[in-house]
């Protein structure tokens, strides 16, 4: 056991090398969390230490000898008795008045100058809401450095549980309540995270992941302002730029919405991403789809043949009305997400071809979640091979659709 114990306590650091510890003092949270765990540590060992000594030194000294007389049979001793029972609650009280105070801290709801999130736990991905600044996005969570942000926790389905240990969690999904979480992310070194499903929820729990950028306040907002905007495509001609234009294809903008087309916004940069947050996971084989084919992909082809597939059933493209689907994540702006498929892939042109080849082959994915659309492919649910009458996609389609959706910045 003594040999096992290292090997245990170093999956316990913190440190860079360690990079989903919870001992952080990123947030307020880890913070309190990581100083209760000391003051319990420190506590323990004390006592521990006590204990041990006493017990080898009354085995030691109380031993058997060759000869002793037989020892005398005692029954009860009120002081040893009120001691050991005074003295570990006054220990108690030494853990439990910071702990309590820190479970009011964080019980009590968030400052109400804080970021509001709605987290929603799908089967397997994770939706993510920010109602005030009118954005819908998954996967990917962008933090305002230095402002308190308070999640709301919901489910669609079964119980899943919200966790970015760097920054604090762990809290439940449930579907009948609204569970809350709030900390505040105040350091920006590092500042990508990884976050994940923490509650058995099926096939994918494991392939339940997400991230979260710690950015600037001006780069947050610059974030948002390009999230809110509806999807620009096809953009609007040169002559129409700068008014909402009959070309681009668009919901009618509300009133205060800012005349298009705006820039995309912040994104935080991919050559800044640490190592731990860049997806590795290999596409399974046969669904590579060559680099040439996916060079030709053309986006206004692409977006002709997404309005005509089976993917407006289920996913939102906001300012494209043809895709008004609510089963999948909203994909208005996925191409300025890192990942793909709930952090499972890296979001780029050949993963997300392989993705739309056959999705249940790159993640185990439920009935009801997305089905393989590769032409020739056998969804691993039916167990049927994909024809064009199931709306089956050849290589070049695919390679259209991902130029489309890629350009959706
Ligand atoms: C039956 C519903 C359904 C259909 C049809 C469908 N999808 Fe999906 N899609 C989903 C679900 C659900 C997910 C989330 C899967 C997961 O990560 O667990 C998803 C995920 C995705 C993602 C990854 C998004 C992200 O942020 O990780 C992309 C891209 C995508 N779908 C594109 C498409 C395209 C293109 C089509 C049409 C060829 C399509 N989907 C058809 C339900 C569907
Ligand atoms: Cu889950």
């Amino acid at each position: 056991m003594a040999a096992a114990l290292p090997l245990l306590l170093s999956a316990c650091l913190g440190g860079p090398q360690y990079p989903n510890s919870t001992f952080t003092d990123h947030t307020d949270f880890n913070r309190d969390a990581s100083e209760l765990w000391n003051t319990m540590m420190l506590w323990g060992a004390i006592v521990f230490v006590f204990v041990e000594v006493l017990l080898v030194y009354t085995m030691w000294k109380y031993r058997r000898r060759p000869g002793g007389p037989e020892p005398e049979h005692v029954h009860g001793n009120t002081r040893l008795e009120l001691t050991w029972t005074v003295l570990p609650a006054v220990i108690l009280v030494f853990i439990a008045v910071p702990t309590v105070r820190s479970i009011w801290r964080f019980q009590s709801g968030a400052p109400a100058n804080a970021l509001q999130i709605d987290v929603i736990g799908h089967q397997w991905w994770w939706e993510f809401r920010y109602p005030e600044q009118g954005i819908v996005t998954a996967n990917e969570l962008y933090l305002p450095v230095g402002r308190p942000v308070n999640f709301n926790l919901t489910s669609k389905d079964v119980i899943h549980s919200f966790w970015i240990p760097q920054l604090g969690g762990k809290r439940d999904a449930v579907t009948n309540r609204t569970n809350h979480l709030w900390f505040t992310p105040d350091s920006v070194t590092p500042n990508a995270f990884n976050g994940s499903c923490n509650e058995f929820c099926g096939a994918s729990h494991a392939n339940m992941r997400f991230r979260a950028y710690v950015v600037s306040e001006a780069d947050f907002a610059s974030w948002a302002a390009g999230q809110a905007q509806n999807a620009v495509f096809p953009p609007p001609a040169p002559d129409t730029a700068g008014g909402a234009s009959a070309a681009t294809v668009s919901n009618p903008a509300p009133a205060q919405a800012p005349a298009l087309p705006l820039a995309p916004g912040y994104m935080f940069p991919a050559e800044q991403l640490p190592a731990h947050v860049v997806p590795q996971t290999p596409i399974p084989d046969g669904l590579v789809i060559p680099d040439e084919v996916l060079a030709a992909g053309d986006p206004q082809r692409g977006f002709e043949q997404y309005n005509r597939s089976l993917c407006i059933g289920c996913h939102r493209i906001r300012g494209n009305p043809r895709s008004p689907g609510v089963i999948g994540p909203d994909l208005t702006h996925l191409g300025s997400r890192h990942t793909l498929g709930a952090g499972l892939f890296r979001n780029d042109a050949r993963h997300l071809a392989a993705w739309i080849k056959n999705a249940r082959r790159m993640k185990p994915l439920s009935s009801t979640s997305m089905p393989a659309v590769g032409l020739g492919e056998i969804d691993p649910f039916t167990k049927q091979p994909v024809t064009a009458a199931l709306g089956g996609l050849n290589d070049q389609q695919i390679a259209d659709i991902v130029a489309y959706l890629l350009a959706l910045k």
